[in-house]
């Protein structure tokens, strides 16, 4: 079914880690110490770090900048890339096992957006900086193997030069789909990905995570706890106001709606 002509929401397009699943803290994080153990390193990233770790986008980004940390030297050498390179193969490998084990699950009323959605009519995107093979495991562990089809457009990993925060994985999502931000939702889960939506001229619903609970998220359009099931409902703020429910197609919409109206006088 195609959205009604007169709807202003088109797509929704949604970051992954932290937003569609609680990835960092069980997968991710686990997939790279088991890659620093297969190499020998002596690196070993437990939850407190990995959390001040997730300030940097991106898992080579990420290593890299950790090395830097307990060893400048070794980290400017010229093989450095390649042993970075090599880790993260190894990683992803390790990322890709845990998600096919059923380690990480989706959040609450992720499922149920997604599946309300198309029933509506919107188009659905994905843009996130994680390495597109551990989106795809992702998908199909937890949604089966028809969930690729959800999405028309997968921006992941390296497909732009620079990760989040800055806005080029939106921007090129957005050209994928040939709509205007005004036309679309972002939903996010951190600082870093809220400032990319931003900065892609995106209105963004955030659902803090483990990770990212206790930042302020001022930029946010709506923020919410989770997007809300039957019986389990999301509460947060919508435009300045205290809401609670559960954010469906039809609630997204009448949001939207009601800002342009206003902003119209
Ligand atoms: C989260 C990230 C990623 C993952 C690790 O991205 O920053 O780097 O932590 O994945 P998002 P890779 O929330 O935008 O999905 O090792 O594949 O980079
Ligand atoms: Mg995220």
């Amino acid at each position: 079914m195609a959205a009604h002509p007169d709807a202003p929401l088109r797509a929704l397009i949604f970051d992954v880690d932290g937003t569609l699943a609680e990835t960092e803290r069980d997968g991710h994080r686990v997939a790279f110490n088991r890659a620093f153990a297969e190499l020998g390193l002596d690196w070993h990233w437990d939850e407190a770090l990995y959390g001040r770790l997730l300030e940097v986008t991106g898992g080579k980004e990420r290593m890299l900048h950790y090395w830097r940390g307990v060893d400048a030297a070794a980290a400017a050498a010229p093989d450095a890339a390649a042993l970075v390179a090599e880790a993260h193969r190894r990683k992803t490998r390790h990322y890709v096992e845990l998600v096919d084990a059923g380690t990480v699950a989706l959040r609450p009323g992720v499922r149920r957006l997604l599946e309300q959605a198309r029933e509506a009519g919107l188009r659905l995107a994905i843009a996130t900086t994680t390495t597109p093979d551990n989106v795809h495991a992702l998908l199909r562990a937890a949604l089966g193997e028809a969930a690729e089809g959800l999405f028309e457009c997968i921006g992941a990993g390296d497909i732009v030069p620079r990760k989040k925060p800055d806005p080029g994985i939106y921007l090129w999502v957005l050209e994928q789909l040939g709509l205007p931000p005004g036309a679309c939702l972002a939903f996010e889960d951190s600082p870093a990905g809220l400032r990319a939506a931003r900065a892609a001229g995106l209105r963004t619903v955030v659902t803090p995570g483990v990770y990212t609970a206790a930042e302020a998220f001022d930029e946010a359009w709506a923020l919410l706890d989770s997007l809300g099931e039957r019986g389990q409902p999301a509460r947060g703020c919508v435009a300045g106001q205290p809401w609670s429910g559960v954010a469906d197609p039809d609630t997204l919409q009448r949001w939207l709606t009601q800002e342009m109206s206003a902003a119209r006088g």
